[in-house]
């Protein structure tokens, strides 16, 4: 180990523009791999005194430039073009984002503009930053955390790397090309749908949904080449941090394997860091989220060095609803013998046991899948996430979090990164984090026939690697899984499931070897999954209802079931299942020219991408759930809250009914329901709860009530009302259920109440006799606490109500609603019954919408922003309309 003789300890703090601000880095450590200049460190003018050189972060993010670069242009030439031809350009982002900033490309989003701006991935685009460098340390690096996709860099004219998959980071020894001066970074990117043409046609087509098939060869986000619910706009571009590390001393992985005693409370962490440079010693500390240190162990520094952490008294990390989100920081820093910090690197981390559990389910066939954090029994209520934007430079951290906290907000407790995407940014797991939001992880495979060649397999290791270093120590992190849907997609082209022989489905080395071998290798703690759907066993077909994960789509896709039959859909654990529905209709307008506002037109169309072979069919799919259940009128304002309402129905019924069937300990029959999907990448109709405007959409109330702490279904059958009670708190709750059932006309009918008591982490069912009804109705069901009964306004727990089905049947006459202010919450009152009442007002969000109500039981809503004088409103056999609102 190299000594340092006098140096002092360095500031560090930083200079602005360097290291601090980082947005978008991606970086294992999020941002903390802080580090002093090297002017902050010294204080030593004598010769005899070598100065301590800490490692540098600088971000290489101001000053770029674009150009499209002519076909065969090589590094000179590209350097060489003419001043006019440079845009500006941000890093991290692409060459779309640069085109649309600088206004040479219309917003792909709007209209039908997405075809106006295919021509963007038809050609080369060249990057260039010219950038300073005032002192050189002896060891010099540059790191593109990503770079998309097939790239080839030059530094000062001279080759720096070829890279051909956007999720893996490369670093680049540069301290013999690095110059003091100016240097020149050129990066120029190849169009990737004729690229991966080309390398498809090495090793031939392969069976796919959505996309180009050429998609399934390139390690490039999926969804780029279009999905059934994102348009096809394929970016290039550098579009994550690119930065130099200037210095010789570097941490350069960090890892903690922790063991928790629940029991006793006590953590034990075993850490590991891998370090890159001289030092005297490493230190490792575990800060709580106060920021105390509560452990800490120093040891003399080497390649690779360990220590075990114990801690007693451990804040445990709880899924959201179960607990709280403490995170503590673990940081391993490279000392001088002086105790100068040379290098440092840090890790935000939770302290949980986390467990997939398969285990016999009482009564029925197969095996759970549910999930146990710090042993309990947790139903996984959440949903999907797909990428945020298409231009991913433009999902800011703010972004991420209000994302996130949306899905806190529905009272979900897991987002499954879905495989036609990307492994996120930094931000996103923080996000889920700090919010209780447990990640199910695909690796980046969906919906095909992929490649198993020997260059193929590189570069997935190569990428799962790097993803599973960088995200191994979040708390969030619950799951790893192998792929989206390619056990499907194999079995719909015979070279999967039973009878058939295992080597037909050539990517299965990937999903059951070279996968599992890194996630054993590089985070062995955690549960590994080969697929989602996957059922094990040879020749298992990965729909079995009784083991593993599956995709439900009996609803939409394949039978095209009604979706108040989702009870009959069975599943161990629903990785998918959705409906579809308009975005909001601001949103619409948005996009949409004056002259195509009407529910057929074209436009409307291209943003609805669902389909098949034979063409377009989302539209007519919504028809027939609209056809089934409603009488639509023919504005736009109407379908958008038509399919909106279907959408709501049908997750109310699918997230009660799953999660009914969680029902004790030893029979967790259901144990997740994650809808496909929460968010939107553009404006589109599709299966989202929240538009790409980041408005919720009814969907997001239907299911937030569904999985409050405490929720209740109310089912109307011939004679009864089926009544279930889901208590997903570790608190037994002793309730009173009461039943009230009015005409649609607003005559109560009848009224009934039973007591009923509900175990901890557990579901209870009921029924009560109803008399048979001649005219339509709606049965509220309340959920009150038992010592409260009575006192309805008070103790209301959950509450839900069923109709006499289908509503066009019949038609809810003209309801009176009156508003009022009680403080910050508006109260709602009714004459007659309103289904599904949608509040909006510009600025506006309100705790509760989409809501029931009947006479007599105004219900009070709180609601944040500036009140306005007027709000809009429609409900079932109500159009869009204003309502004043007194102050
Ligand atoms: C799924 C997903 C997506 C798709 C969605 C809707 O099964 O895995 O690939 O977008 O269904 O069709």
């Amino acid at each position: 180990m190299r000594k340092t003789k006098c140096a002092t300890k360095p500031c560090l703090a930083l200079p602005p523009g360097e290291a601090g601000d980082r947005p978008l880095s991606d970086t294992a450590a999020g941002g903390g791999a802080v580090l002093a200049p090297s002017s902050a460190v010294g204080g030593c003018a004598t010769d005899d005194c070598e100065p301590v050189k800490p490692l540098r972060l600088i971000d290489l993010h101001e000053g770029w430039q674009l150009a499209e670069a002519g076909e065969a242009l090589a590094a000179a030439d590209l350097a060489a073009l003419p001043d006019g031809d440079w845009l500006p350009a941000t890093v991290p982002g692409t060459a779309h984002g640069a085109l649309l900033a600088a206004g040479r490309i219309p917003d792909p989003f709007l209209g039908l503009n997405e075809q106006a701006v295919r021509w963007v991935a038809e050609r080369r685009w060249v990057w260039r930053l010219r950038f300073a460098v005032d002192a050189l340390a002896e060891r010099e690096h540059l790191v593109f955390e990503g770079l998309d996709t097939y790239c080839t860099a030059w530094l000062n004219g001279e080759p720096l790397l070829n890279s051909d998959n956007m999720f893996v980071p490369q670093r680049v020894d540069v301290s013999a090309r690095l110059r003091r001066g100016v240097n020149e970074l050129l990066l120029c990117f190849e169009p990737a749908l004729p690229q991966a043409r080309r390398v498809e046609a090495l090793h031939g087509k392969r069976a796919l949904w959505n996309g180009d098939s050429a998609r399934l060869h390139a390690r490039k986000a999926q969804y780029h080449f279009g999905w059934d619910w994102g348009p096809e706009l394929i970016t290039c571009g550098p579009w994550r941090a690119v930065r130099r590390e200037s210095g010789a001393p570097r941490v350069a992985d960090l890892c903690c394997r922790t063991a928790i005693d629940v029991a006793r409370r006590e953590a034990t962490l075993r850490v590991r860091a891998t370090l890159d440079g001289a030092g005297a010693t490493c230190m490792f500390e575990l800060q709580d989220p106060q920021g105390r240190v509560v452990a800490s162990h120093t040891v003399p520094a080497a390649a690779e060095c360990h220590a075990t952490l114990v801690l007693a008294d451990a804040q445990l990390w709880w899924p959201n609803g179960l607990g709280a989100q403490p995170l503590y920081t673990l940081i391993a820093r490279l000392q001088s013998d002086d105790g100068l910090s040379l290098a440092e690197d840090r890790r935000r981390i939770g302290l949980r046991q986390l467990q997939l559990v398969q285990e016999p389910v009482e009564g029925e066939a197969g095996l759970s899948f549910h999930f146990r954090v710090n042993g309990q029994d947790v139903f996984a209520g959440g949903a999907n996430w797909i990428p945020d934007d298409n231009l991913l430079e433009r999902i800011t951290p703010a972004r991420y979090r209000e994302r996130v906290a949306q899905a806190a907000a529905a009272h979900m407790n897991m987002l499954r990164v879905w495989g036609g995407g990307i492994y996120e940014h930094e931000a996103f797991y923080e996000a889920c984090d700090e919010l209780g939001l447990l990640v199910w992880q695909d690796f980046m495979f969906a919906c095909g026939l992929y490649p198993a060649n020997d260059a193929f397999q590189v570069s997935v290791r190569a990428e799962a690697e790097a993803a599973v270093r960088r995200l191994r120590h979040h708390a969030c992190l619950a799951l790893w899984c192998g792929n989206n849907e390619d056990y499907m997609l194999a079995e719909s082209q015979g070279l999967a499931g039973p009878g058939v022989p295992a080597d037909r489905f050539e990517a299965r080395v990937i999903y059951e070897e070279l996968l599992p071998a890194v996630c054993t290798a590089l985070d062995p703690d955690r549960a590994y999954w080969p697929g989602s759907p996957y059922t094990p066993g040879e020749g298992a077909k990965s729909s079995d209802v009784t083991v593993g994960d599956r995709h439900s789509w009996e609803v939409w896709h394949q039978q095209m079931l009604p979706y108040q039959l989702y009870g009959t859909v069975q599943a161990r654990f629903v990785s998918e299942f959705g409906m579809q529905s308009h975005p909001s209709l601001s949103l619409l307008e948005q996009v949409l020219p004056p002259a195509e506002r009407f529910p057929e037109s074209r436009t409307m169309q291209w943003h609805n991408k669902a389909g098949s072979a034979a063409g377009p069919d989302g539209h007519r799919r919504l028809a027939v759930y609209l056809a089934d259940n409603l009488r639509v009128g023919s504005s736009l304002a109407e379908h958008v809250y038509a399919t909106q309402f279907v959408q709501a129905e049908a997750m109310r019924v699918a997230y009660q009914d799953f999660r009914r069937r969680w029902q004790r300990p030893g029979a967790r029959a259901v144990s997740g329901a994650l809808v496909w999907q929460l968010n939107d990448c553009w404006p589109v109709t599709s299966w989202s709860l929240i538009d790409s405007s980041g408005a919720a959409k009814p969907a997001w109330h239907a299911v937030r009530r569904a999985l409050a702490p405490v929720a209740v279904a109310v089912r109307l059958e011939a004679g009864q009302a089926r009544l279930a009670v889901m208590n997903g708190t570790a608190q037994p709750r002793e309730l009173t259920l009461q039943v009230r059932v009015f005409g649609w006309d607003g005559q109560p009918l009848d009224e009934l109440s039973t007591p009923q008591r509900v175990s901890a982490l557990a579901c209870c069912e009921t029924t009560l006799p109803l008399p048979a009804f001649t005219v339509p109705v709606v049965v509220e069901l309340c959920a009150v606490d038992a010592s409260s009964a009575g006192d309805a306004a008070g103790g209301l727990v959950a509450r839900d109500c069923a109709w006499t089905e289908p509503f066009r049947f019949h038609r809810l006459g003209p309801a009176q609603l009156q508003l009022a202010w009680q403080g910050d919450a508006l109260s709602l009152a009714v004459d007659r019954p309103v289904k599904g009442l949608w509040l909006q007002g510009e600025g506006l969000a309100f705790a509760d919408n989409f809501i029931d109500l009947v006479p007599g039981a105004p219900r009070q809503v709180r609601v944040q922003g500036t009140r306005p004088a007027a709000l809009q409103w429609q409900a079932l056999d109500h159009p869009l309309r204003a309502i004043a609102l007194a102050h």
